[in-house]
């Protein structure tokens, strides 16, 4: 069978690391685009030229042109701007969006057949703006963001619990800002719901809501201590993660912006909500119980996605 090709739209920071890891981990062959010329074609040989060493059998090509991502399997889409230190991620909007319009009108022209996973900020708006200008279908075009945040809040619970970060499942739904929610009640280590672990002393209640306050912030914590852009090395895993999923029709669950169709009491628009992603791209959003106070956090963290949407009209009309 022929390798699978993945489209990285974008060759900055987590389009580079994207590259590296789908090379070494041998996910298919990896066609790296940006505007700039030079840096996809650099990076893409740099890493080319690991490949003797990782041992796997993958081909990598930069290109600056659309027609170079024809027949892709899997676009990862990274291309825009990241923030700098004192930026939310809605600073980005007015950029962004005219960034989604170009790569939505190259994906629809030159790979209408891929998985589209988007990962440029303010992610919930630019993924359902990114839907609309490629045409694709729904179940086709996801957004990353709640791996990430559930993987920031596993790592912290593993850190304060002192148990390995495979045996915690964690959850953050909702918009990917700082009002996103992690699901402290369906969230386990060992098995075990958070608010149990309070119980027997893993941690304090005001442990527990420091970890929960600093996910929300974890991009944030980043964006000041590297001062020049954003995290790339946990996002390009996340995305990874996703595509496997599709690639390898793993059906694992995975917090993802999706298309919501009633889900959740909601309907057109992308939040994030666990899903079942395989073969068939999203193939089935997993509805949470929620209580009055996390149905009202959620709502809160949909308002803002609603509030970036109606902006994203203001600019482009042909939104809907
Ligand atoms: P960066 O290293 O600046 O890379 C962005 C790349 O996009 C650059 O190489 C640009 O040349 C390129 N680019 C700009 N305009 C276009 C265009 N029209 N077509 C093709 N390429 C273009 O940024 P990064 O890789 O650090 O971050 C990329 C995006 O991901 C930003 O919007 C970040 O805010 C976002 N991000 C999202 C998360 C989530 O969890 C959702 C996490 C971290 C970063």
């Amino acid at each position: 069978m022929a390798r699978a090709k993945i489209a990285l739209i974008g060759a900055g920071m987590i389009g580079g690391t994207l590259a590296h890891v789908a090379a070494r981990e041998e996910l298919g062959d990896v066609i790296l685009f940006d505007i700039v010329e030079g840096i996809p074609q650099g990076k893409s040989l740099d890493i080319a030229e690991a490949t003797p060493v990782f041992g796997t059998d993958v081909a990598l090509k930069g290109v600056n042109d659309y027609a170079g991502i024809a027949g892709a399997d899997v676009c990862i889409v990274t291309a825009g701007v990241p923030r700098k230190p004192g930026m939310s991620r809605d600073d980005l909007l007015g950029i962004n969006l005219k960034v989604m319009k170009a790569v939505g009108e190259g994906i629809k022209a030159h790979a209408p057949n891929a998985f589209v996973i988007c990962i440029t900020n303010p992610l919930d708006a630019m993924v359902w703006a990114l839907q609309q200008f490629s045409g694709l279908p729904h179940n086709k075009v996801i957004g990353m963001a709640g791996v990430l945040d559930s993987a920031r809040f596993r790592y912290f619970l593993a850190e304060k619990t002192g148990v390995s970060v495979e045996d915690i499942h964690a959850w953050t739904l909702g918009g990917h800002g700082d009002d996103m929610v992690p699901m402290v009640r369906h969230s386990t280590v060992g098995g075990l719901p958070l608010p149990e672990l309070v119980n027997q002393g893993f941690m304090t209640q005001e442990e527990l809501d420091g970890i929960v306050k600093r996910t929300r912030g974890g991009g944030g914590e980043i964006v000041a201590l590297l001062k020049t852009g954003s995290a790339y090395y946990a996002p390009a895993e996340s995305a990874i993660a996703m595509a496997t999923s599709y690639l390898k029709d793993k059906k694992r669950v995975l917090p993802c912006a999706v298309h919501l169709t009633g889900q959740y009491g909601l309907s057109g628009l992308y939040v994030g909500v666990p899903a079942v992603i395989g073969a068939g791209g999203v193939e089935r959003v997993i509805e949470f119980p929620t209580n009055d106070e996390e149905k009202a956090m959620f709502a809160k963290s949909v308002d803002s996605v609603k509030g970036l949407m109606e902006a994203c009209k203001g600019i482009e009309p042909s939104l809907k």
